[in-house]
């Protein structure tokens, strides 16, 4: 994209921020459901669409650009990046980094429009952090495959069109190379949704179980074509996932560290503004050193990973920092906010525990931390 037109695209969803969603956080939180209307304005702006190719009906963003956008939809309630987030993401991916020709022409531009909605599907009951332990299967029966199991935690679930779901397809080999990613309707006969989960945070967000009960894909839904490549497909769409996510999660730091500053400069005690006192000033600055660093992570793993780099360790290096740095950001909000800061009114409550599943999802700090490590040690010739 030019950069006159993804200048433009920026500030508007930088208006689109802060005149439409910021405004609607508390309904959100009330609700637990993103408004309809600000569904429909997410369709009309393209959001859907950002990572999806400009030849399949997207935008066609950069990672820099995208992670530029998710910054500015990082400053307000995750529920609404989140309606758009698997789509953009993890759910569509696989296609777009995999998948063949007539995959790409089926379900691109349905997304992209945001006509349909897409899930990723790959947690389960007894395979999180091992993700490779998937026991979901998927048995071959002449031109199609036979799916049973149940994938747990699914986001956007019960509102996709198409989950990308992996699934042990291989019988006798165990591990990752025995796991195929496959496209699979949301209206597949013998699909079923859990409850929606009752969490911790992100109020407005939606994840359940979905079960597959012989739900019959045809073979042609292996993304790429090609069975046993699932896991590795779910690891390339993971590090751009991670990314996006490092990107939310310095928007979320931006946001923080502004209603910290708005805060410390209104509220007087002793006599003044709380912000004079130099042990508020301390926390201040500490979030904004995080805030900044997060930026600046991501700013430089995006645009490398746009050159084409291999760098799922910097990656991991990223999400990592600006998860867990996001999470002292919003616990300093808090203490600056004093008792307000505990009370539901004052925002910073809440950001709190959205912020925490940050460190978990698309990857656990320690995960993370794992991917770092074994890369330097690679690197240095020990086998781990
Ligand atoms: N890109 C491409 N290929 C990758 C890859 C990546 N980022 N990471 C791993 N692979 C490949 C490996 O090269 C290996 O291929 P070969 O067998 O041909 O060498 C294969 O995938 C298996 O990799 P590995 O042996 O590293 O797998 P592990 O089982 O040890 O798992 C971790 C690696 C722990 C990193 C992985 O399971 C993981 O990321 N877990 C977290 C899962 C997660 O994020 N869950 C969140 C749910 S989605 S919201």
């Amino acid at each position: 994209m030019d950069c006159e037109t993804f200048d433009l695209l920026k500030t508007t969803v930088t208006r689109f921020v802060e005149e439409r969603l910021i405004p609607n956080e508390d309904r959100v939180e009330a609700e637990d459901a993103v408004p309809a209307e600000i569904i429909q304005e997410m369709r009309d702006l393209g959001l859907f669409g950002l990572s999806i190719p400009e030849a399949h009906g997207g935008l066609s963003l950069t990672m820099a650009e995208e992670a530029e956008i998710v910054f500015e939809l990082g400053r307000t309630a995750f529920a609404f990046r989140s309606v758009i987030g698997t789509t953009v993401g993890i759910g569509s991916q696989g296609i777009v980094i995999d998948g063949t020709d007539a995959q790409k022409n089926e379900w691109l531009p349905k997304l992209a429009a945001g006509e349909a909605i897409a899930s990723f599907a790959l947690t389960e009951p007894g395979a999180g952090s091992d993700a490779a332990a998937v026991q979901t299967s998927a048995v071959r029966d002449g031109d199609v495959y036979r799916i049973n199991g149940t994938k747990r935690f699914i986001t956007n679930a019960p509102r996709a069109s198409m989950l990308t779901v992996m699934a042990r397809s291989e019988p006798g080999v165990a591990g990752a190379a025995g796991i195929s990613a496959f496209i699979v309707p949301a209206d597949t006969p013998g699909i079923s949704f859990g409850k929606p989960d009752k969490k911790m945070g992100q109020r407005g967000t939606i994840t359940c179980d979905v079960i597959f009960d012989d739900a019959v894909v045809p073979a042609a839904n292996i993304i790429g074509g090609v069975p046993g490549r699932g896991f590795k497909t779910a690891m390339k769409v993971l590090d751009r996932g991670r990314i996006h996510m490092s990107a939310l999660a310095a928007g979320m730091a931006q946001r923080l560290v502004e209603e910290s500053v708005r805060y410390a400069a209104e509220r007087e005690q002793f006599g003044q503004a709380i912000g004079a006192f130099q042990l508020v000033q301390g926390m201040l600055a500490d979030s904004r050193v995080d805030a900044f660093a997060s930026k600046v992570m991501v700013a430089d793993v995006a645009r490398r990973f746009d050159a084409g780099e291999k760098l799922s360790a910097d990656v991991a290096a990223a999400k990592y920092f600006t998860t867990e740095a996001v999470g002292r950001v919003a616990d300093r909000a808090v203490q600056i906010h004093g008792g307000a800061g505990y009370m539901a009114d004052y925002k910073v409550e809440r950001f709190y525990r959205d912020v925490r599943l940050l460190r978990i999802y698309e990857g656990t700090s320690q995960i993370q931390q794992v991917i770092i490590a074994r890369s330097l040690l690679r690197e240095a010739g020990l086998k781990v």
